[in-house]
């Protein structure tokens, strides 16, 4: 990695930690979050969703908020209506024109967000990539899942609930986003395990519930035998339970999602869908706001240049024990 330069950010969160944080920004203050960071120096932080309405990116905002409130950072949070780059492009573009300190981002596609992103960079904005990543490695880090980790494990979940045996299909949202594609190599990869599963290959929902059932109830009349579903996101998940439900086959079917929304939470104790791979969206706020004051006060660059939150399967076995319940996602903060 080149040396950091001094650039203007640079110089200032240099001077003002130096100056013994007297700008300190008044919520809270304790710091407390083991980052290194400690009191805050009033930074201004943008975080950009993948899309908003989207319980994955709300919890992931309430986590940073907490963070923010802590170091007395002030903290601006934005998403597109749709996970496009073509709605997401002008947020990045309006909120560079603010000049805030830092941008944590959920690109929308690895490689369309390429060159917004090297924009808000050459502005000499710190750009935090969260939860997604683009293909050029120009963003200070990443703070995401394990997602094909997360893939592998949702083929091991849905194996043992269809008994290793049957016809199994992926509902993902469109290729070209990092985390989807690399739940479903997981996915793939995972499969491999049980040679009496036969992948049917992956459809796409362009992260339209609606869509991922009508998807769903398709494919359950082509396949009858259809065995179980993997839903990549959240909102592939959620169709391809309403879908199956549709069918009327949800006896049948067994499914498994990933994230672990309110709707998903519902299908999980009405037994529609067997097991949710929760990950940690809260945590990779909060880390995101962390290294983004800490970078900002010292101008080191982050040691990891990929930080992974970790990741939860929820089951009916576990989902009232406290240590699972709290990584399941709210609807607001
Ligand atoms: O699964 C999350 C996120 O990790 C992914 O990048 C896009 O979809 C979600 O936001 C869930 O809808």
């Amino acid at each position: 990695m080149a040396a950091p330069r001094m650039t203007r950010r640079r110089f200032l969160g240099l001077a003002a930690a130096g100056a013994g944080a007297t700008m300190l920004g008044g919520c809270g203050g304790s710091g407390g979050s083991g980052g290194g960071g400690g009191g805050g120096e009033n930074y201004r932080i943008t975080l950009i969703q993948g899309v908003s309405g989207d319980e994955f990116y709300i919890s992931m905002e309430c986590g940073a908020k907490s963070k923010a409130g802590q170091l007395g950072a002030e903290l601006n949070v934005q998403g597109p209506a749709e996970f496009s780059p073509a709605e997401q492009t002008p947020i990045l573009n309006a909120a560079v024109q603010a000049s805030p300190d830092a941008i944590l981002i959920a690109p929308t596609d690895t490689t369309a967000m390429v060159g917004p992103i090297q924009t808000a960079i050459s502005q000499d904005i710190a750009v935090f990539t969260v939860d997604t990543f683009i293909e050029k490695d120009i963003a200070l880090a990443n703070i995401s899942s394990d997602n094909v980790e997360g893939g592998r494990q949702a083929a091991k979940a849905l194996a043992e609930a269809i008994g290793e045996q049957g016809k199994v299909f992926c509902i993902s949202v469109t290729p070209g986003i990092s985390t989807t594609d690399q739940r479903q190599q997981g996915f793939e990869a995972g499969l491999k395990d049980y040679p009496d599963i036969e992948y049917l290959g992956t459809e796409f929902c362009d992260d339209d519930a609606n869509k991922a059932a009508s998807i769903a109830n398709a494919k359950i009349q082509a396949e009858p035998d259809l065995a179980g579903i993997f839903g990549a996101n959240l909102f592939s998940a959620q169709g391809g339970a309403a879908g199956t439900r549709q069918a009327g086959k949800e006896d049948q079917v067994k499914i498994v999602g990933f994230d672990a929304g309110p709707t998903q939470v519902r299908d999980l104790r009405s037994k529609t869908v067997d097991a949710l791979i929760a990950q940690h969206p809260a945590d990779i706020g909060s880390k995101g706001v962390q290294m983004a004051v800490d970078y900002l006060k010292s101008g080191n660059e982050p040691s990891q240049k990929q930080v992974r939150t970790g990741l939860t399967i929820v089951t009916r076995e576990n989902i009232e024990q406290p240590e699972i319940e709290k990584y399941l996602y709210k609807a607001e903060c």
